[in-house]
């Protein structure tokens, strides 16, 4: 079947939006860059503009726990949009999906929604320098946190998928204020880490350099070091968040962030970021507080509707058993698939990614050792077969609540022809 329609869009796409997209990593840079434009989804499937229909483990990039154009979501949104579709004044919803956003996360105490998870970062970390009057913070490379300037430094996912992982145009006063420790490595940790710190940020399940898992201890670690330097500890839970739990991560490590940073899943496919925690720290927002930060379409209606029908279905009917059994299955399934080429698997719960060419990915540097030569051809080889991965080696695949054991079983199949074509 051909790309006609897509070949036609991209070139029209190419003259009007920086290249060709709005945001970098749906270029396919690093997989031979013929995007494909998609016209529709439904449960665990989207179809492109070409009528091609495939099985898709991006779903968003994380926002579609539950899978495309669930009913009881476009029913949400449907009913919402007939009363209009923004007022710039409070409305029920946000105090509905507020009082749902602690229940299900207790460490958040207060909750102010945005539109993205880099304004929910971004904004966190101004609380936390606010709280402190400090100005320095910590991450920890190849660990993305959206694209504000203070976290564009060794950042993963698309920059680093594009190989600028230290973007330009951020400026050097600003770049120098954040410290870089390596993942799963409290020591590099301790050796940036001093009363000149505002904030340690974090993602308890990283995501962005391809999968990987926290070490046991590790979080633990960071909470201690936040707590002896007087840093508040930020937790990005964008792609964990009600993914992994209905807790998130933090539920499952015991951890307790003093900030939480919410996206994808809490909008269900719609622009909204959450930022939350402890009430002394985000008591400090205008207008009760000084720190200032704002959105016209923060909290917007037809969003929160899609959110809190998204996180209604997590508490009404949890999908994470269902979840856990299908990333195992799928998780065992292509580390069989490999057979014997050196290679790993590497999950947490319904996030994954198969990494070529090396053994074990414990951080960024071992991340970058990946063969991603070879993952544009697997990944080429399973766009022919009708499987939509994520187009870079450095991103994570998402289960859905609406795969069914018999597709992973096909993925499964497909993936053992497609590791050996891409030899
Ligand atoms: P957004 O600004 O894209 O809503 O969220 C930024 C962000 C923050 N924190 C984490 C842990 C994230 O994963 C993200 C965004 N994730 C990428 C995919 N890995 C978004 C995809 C894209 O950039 O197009």
């Amino acid at each position: 079947m051909s790309s006609r329609k897509s070949d036609s869009l991209r070139s029209e796409a190419d003259a009007l939006i920086p290249g060709g997209v709005n945001s970098p990593v749906r270029a396919w840079k690093a997989v031979g860059g013929a995007t494909r434009f998609v016209r529709s989804g439904a449960g665990s499937h989207i179809t492109d503009v070409d009528g091609r229909t495939y099985l898709d483990f991006v779903g968003s990039w994380g926002p579609l726990i539950h899978g495309h154009a669930h009913p009881r979501v476009l029913a949400a949104v449907s009913a919402a949009l007939a009363r209009g579709t923004s007022f710039g004044a409070p409305t029920e919803g946000e105090v509905v999906l507020a009082k749902t956003i602690t229940a299900f996360v207790p460490s958040i105490e207060r909750v102010r929604l945005v539109n993205s998870g880099t304004e929910a970062t971004m904004s966190a970390l101004r609380v936390a320098r606010a709280a402190t009057g400090r100005d320095a913070i910590i991450k920890f490379a190849g660990c993305y946190h959206g694209h504000a300037d203070g976290l564009l430094v060794r950042a993963g996912s698309g920059a680093t998928t594009l190989g600028i992982p230290d973007s330009p145009g951020v400026p050097r006063a600003v770049a120098e204020l954040t410290r870089v420790a390596k993942y799963n490595d409290l020591a590099s940790l301790e050796a940036v880490a001093d009363r000149d710190v505002a904030a340690i940020i974090v993602e308890p399940a990283a995501g962005n350099m391809g999968v990987v898992p926290a070490d046991p201890g590790f979080l633990l670690g960071l909470r201690a070091v936040a707590d002896r330097i007087g840093a508040v500890l930020i937790f990005d839970e964008v792609i964990s968040g009600f993914r992994l739990a209905k807790g998130g991560a933090q539920e499952l490590c015991g951890v307790r962030p003093d900030l939480t940073c919410l996206g994808k899943v809490i909008g269900g496919g719609l622009p909204v970021g959450a930022y939350g925690g402890r009430a002394d720290l985000m008591d400090q927002l205008a207008p009760r507080g000084a720190v200032y930060q704002a959105g016209t379409l923060s909290g917007n209606p037809l969003a929160v509707a899609a959110g809190l029908a998204t996180l209604e279905l997590l508490d009404a009917d949890p999908p994470y058993d269902r979840l856990e059994q299908l990333g195992a299955r799928l998780e065992q399934g292509l580390r069989g698939a490999l057979r014997g080429r050196i290679g790993c698997v590497q999950r947490v719960g319904s996030i994954l990614t198969l990494f070529f060419g090396v053994e074990r990915v414990r951080d960024y540097e071992d991340a970058l050792k990946a063969d991603t030569a070879r993952f544009e051809r697997f990944f080429q080889a399973m766009l022919a077969e009708g499987f939509w991965l994520p187009p870079s080696q450095f991103e994570a695949w998402f289960l859905s609540a609406a795969h069914t054991t018999e597709e992973i079983d096909a993925t499964i199949a497909a993936v053992g022809r497609a590791v050996a074509a891409s030899d």
